[in-house]
């Protein structure tokens, strides 16, 4: 039996990716992307010297945790949204001094994991993880419901989502942290092209392995075909849109099939695999705000390259 194909295929995948090949403009979520070796490539993308976000995030973080801390005062509890495995919640709650710490993520195991290292790291925190899709409002331990909650998102993750399910997120968000409580997000800025394009398509080919993986997973765990050398990483800025795409781009025409089902695709058509958002200064205030988030500051690098924002879950008002 060959081993690759005893992977048990996630159903979700299959129905995405047959649907997404099927659509007139083929694309596959970008979830999909992560999978162990995914994972893997993406840390990697993160200490590449192209890829700017994650040193300048934490270089913010590590220069300005102080004032945040002064803002938001000590003994909050800190709901991180995504388990926490970065460099970057240990410089937070080393400044908040929280009274709590509850990791929300859709991945068990993962959660587990990095909820067992930051335990190690602060000795009596009470560190509460929760395995839930934070997507949804979330019912947050009891333990926590009576102190004050400061959500954290670092990473620019918001900027993966269209505009309409990133104010979903961040609603839901609200509707799970309560009225009065404040949020930490790393998002990240509108650029020199030629700085976002290098980011997306890197030299050493990082972020193109980290792409055509993919195809490789497709091919594993959908008793795939598809030919990985008739396709090739592109990384394009669509400035109407103000994001960073991926695609997979066929460099022939090529046929293929994945559970059954066959695809067919003309030489320069693209598989699109992935949007990331960048952000004008007003246009992250307007993606909080049309959440019900007024922001209370934000601090960003000297080249304006990425921003954090700390935000206050507002009450509805009556408005002109
Ligand atoms: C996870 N996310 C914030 C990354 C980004 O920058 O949009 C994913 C990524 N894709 C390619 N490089 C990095």
């Amino acid at each position: 039996m060959d081993v690759q194909r005893a992977v048990v295929a996630d159903p979700a995948f299959r129905a995405d990716v047959l649907a997404g090949l099927a659509a007139p403009i083929p694309a596959v979520p970008a979830r999909w992307l992560y999978d162990r070796r995914g994972s893997e490539l993406f840390e990697e993308i993160t200490r590449l010297p192209e890829y700017y976000p994650t040193r300048t995030e934490k270089a913010l973080l590590e220069r300005y945790s102080g004032e945040i801390a002064a803002l938001v005062g000590q003994g909050e509890a800190v709901v991180e949204f995504g388990s926490g495995s970065s460099a970057k919640t240990p410089i937070l709650l080393r400044a908040i001094d929280p009274s709590a710490y509850v990791p929300i993520d859709i991945s068990g195991d993962f959660l587990r994991d990095s909820a067992e290292a930051l335990a190690a790291e602060f000795p009596g925190l009470a560190v509460l993880p929760v395995e839930a899709d934070f997507m949804r409002r979330i019912e947050l331990p009891p333990a926590i419901a009576a102190a004050p909650k400061l959500g954290f998102f670092p990473g620019s993750t918001i900027g993966n989502l269209v505009p309409r399910t990133a104010v979903d997120l961040l609603r839901a968000m609200k509707e799970t942290l309560g009225e009065g409580s404040r949020l930490v997000i790393g998002m990240d800025r509108i650029k020199d092209v030629p700085v976002l394009l290098r980011a997306y398509d890197d030299p050493a080919g990082v972020t193109a392995a980290f792409n055509l993986n993919l195809l490789h997973r497709i091919n594993a765990e959908l008793d795939g075909d598809i030919p990985l050398d008739a396709f090739r990483h592109r990384a394009i800025w669509n400035d109407e849109m103000s994001r960073i795409e991926m695609h997979l781009e066929a460099v022939r025409d090529v046929a293929f099939t994945v559970s059954g089902a066959h695809f067919a695709m003309k030489k320069g058509a693209t598989i699109h695999t992935e949007n990331s958002h960048k952000y004008g200064h007003r246009d992250s205030r307007l993606l909080l705000r049309a959440a019900g988030w007024g922001v209370v500051h934000e601090w960003t690098d000297d080249e304006r390259w990425f921003s954090i924002i700390l935000a206050e879950a507002e009450p509805p008002r009556f408005a002109p």
